[in-house]
């Protein structure tokens, strides 16, 4: 049996699964009142909701938010028979999303000491933070920018922590009327809602898809695009998957062409397998996810950063001795790695600063569609010490000071956005691609890199109690499960 548990990058924050879940006041208390629970009430597929809306009263929850879009309601309820309650026509399926809360793979930013900032100078054509950004030459991004560097009309929503409208090189590059928080599935548009507050992790994506050339700090990959905030980790770290759901409507209503999706929602780690409990939230993030498609956006996922063999993990658990027979077609459609193993989402696994995948990136083929620069701290100073200029700089803010700078992460959370932005300039230079053309594109447009020879083994050049914790066999040919068609191409996608 492979073990599932994720290998994280930097310990994430230690609260407990469902802390998100805590609400105060709105329903009258029942005689036998349990705990406020979030629930997701699914109508059935192109019904309205508007038979399950009547039953959800019936059963005392209350409709917090309705995506009659795709059939979904959110629900709240303190009736602890509410899910046996509401079961009837009109009522698809219906599962409380407690304890469903996946954790934000956050790592921990390094910043630029504002001593740095200021004295920096970089390539005076560009940004004075430029000469640090490593990752944009990877991908071909001065050559780009002097054909196209983005255009206004391009919206890309960052379904992440929330961006900050106060940072220098951001303010200017948010779509305020297209922004919102999406926590407990139900939008909030005022400003603050959408800001961060304990994690800056969207803000660094943020950057790196659209940082402005302003003569200060750095440069993102589309500096003439727009971000939109679409907030929806918890101030816990964690993403539910009602807030995941609302993201992914919202994008699809608001007019964007790209999401940014760097964050994962694992059923495996939380055994959806074995929990037939779990199978309508999965099923209720993926309506979302198709219907965002159906309204044309594209979104872009990261693979993760756990090592996994992404392809392989359905046959490695499927051990011989379990005597369950598994519906397989369920399996695969409700146990998704999501967004990242969605049908129609590009998704990006990482490398370092030498073109090599990065020791943490997951991978496999078939599912790793691209692979852009995500940064591996790891690599030059061969296990002696981590290397943040091996990482990727962007823009940061600090939770606790509450300012905005510039600093290091690395992660598929940073490649992601890599992808994101070389699809917002494709977009640029060429308006009025579909989803599934602007993937293509994307691909087509890659930089094939080739497998490394045998199993790929990072650990001679990281400090570790087991040298094999990071070993990795990478398949295929011109496209292989570690960088899918190959490295994303700025400048191959304008010119
Ligand atoms: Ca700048
Ligand atoms: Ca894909």
């Amino acid at each position: 049996m492979k073990n599932l548990r994720r290998k994280t990058l930097a310990a994430a924050s230690a609260m407990t699964l469902g802390a998100g879940l805590a609400v105060t006041g709105g329903l009258a208390p029942a005689a036998a009142a349990g705990p406020d629970t979030s629930y997701l009430v699914l109508a059935p597929q192109g019904a309205n909701t508007s038979k399950a809306a009547a039953r959800v009263a019936a059963a005392k929850g209350t409709v917090v938010a309705s995506y009659d879009q795709i059939g979904v309601l959110v629900v709240r309820s303190t009736n602890p028979a509410f899910a046996t309650q509401v079961a009837g026509a009109g009522v698809e399926s219906v599962a409380s999303t407690a304890g469903l809360g996946t954790a934000l793979d956050e790592g921990e930013t390094v910043e630029v000491a504002a001593a740095d900032v200021a004295a920096a100078t970089g390539d005076p054509t560009t940004e004075p933070l430029y000469n640090l950004q490593w990752d944009m030459d990877m991908i071909h991004l001065p050559q780009a920018h002097a054909v196209n560097n983005g255009s206004p009309d391009v919206v890309v929503g960052v379904l992440d922590s929330g961006i900050s409208s106060s940072h220098p090189d951001l303010a200017t590059q948010i779509a305020k009327d297209k922004s919102t928080s999406c926590i407990g599935g139900v939008t909030d548009t005022t400003e603050a809602a959408w800001n961060p507050t304990t994690s800056d992790h969207g803000t660094h994506v943020a950057g790196t898809i659209a940082a402005a050339v302003n003569g200060v700090g750095v440069t993102g990959i589309a500096p003439g695009v727009k971000v939109a905030a679409v907030k929806v980790v918890n101030d816990d770290g964690y993403i539910f998957p009602e807030a995941a759901v609302c993201g992914f409507v919202w994008a699809a209503e608001h007019g964007m062409q790209l999401t940014n999706n760097s964050y994962y929602i694992d059923p495996w780690e939380l055994n959806c397998r074995n929990d037939a409990r779990q199978r309508p939230v999965w099923q209720a993030v993926q309506r979302a996810i198709r219907y965002s498609q159906s309204k044309g956006v594209l979104n872009v996922a990261s693979a993760g950063n756990s090592n996994y063999d992404l392809a392989h993990k359905i046959t490695d658990t499927g051990s011989p001795n379990n005597g369950t027979p598994e519906n397989r077609e369920n399996l695969t459609n409700a146990c998704l790695d999501l967004p990242a193993e969605a049908p129609g989402v590009v998704t990006v696994s990482a490398v370092g600063p030498t073109g090599e995948k990065s020791y943490y990136s997951s991978y496999g083929q078939g599912v790793v569609d691209v692979t852009a620069p995500g940064g591996d701290t790891r690599y030059r100073t061969q296990g002696v010490r981590s290397t943040s200029s091996d990482a990727i700089l962007s823009t940061t803010f600090n939770t606790t000071t509450r300012t905005n700078g510039w600093g290091y992460k690395q992660g598929t959370s940073m490649s992601g956005p890599h992808a994101t932005g070389v699809a917002a300039l494709a977009l640029s230079a060429h308006p009025g691609m579909k989803p599934g053309q602007l993937a293509s594109f994307l691909e087509r447009t890659a930089v094939a890199q080739a497998c490394p020879a045998g199993v790929y083994n990072p650990v001679p050049l990281i400090s570790s109690t087991d040298p094999h914790l990071y070993d990795a066999t990478c398949s295929g040919g011109a496209r292989n499960s570690f960088y899918g068609a190959g490295m994303v191409d700025a400048y191959n996608v304008v010119r």
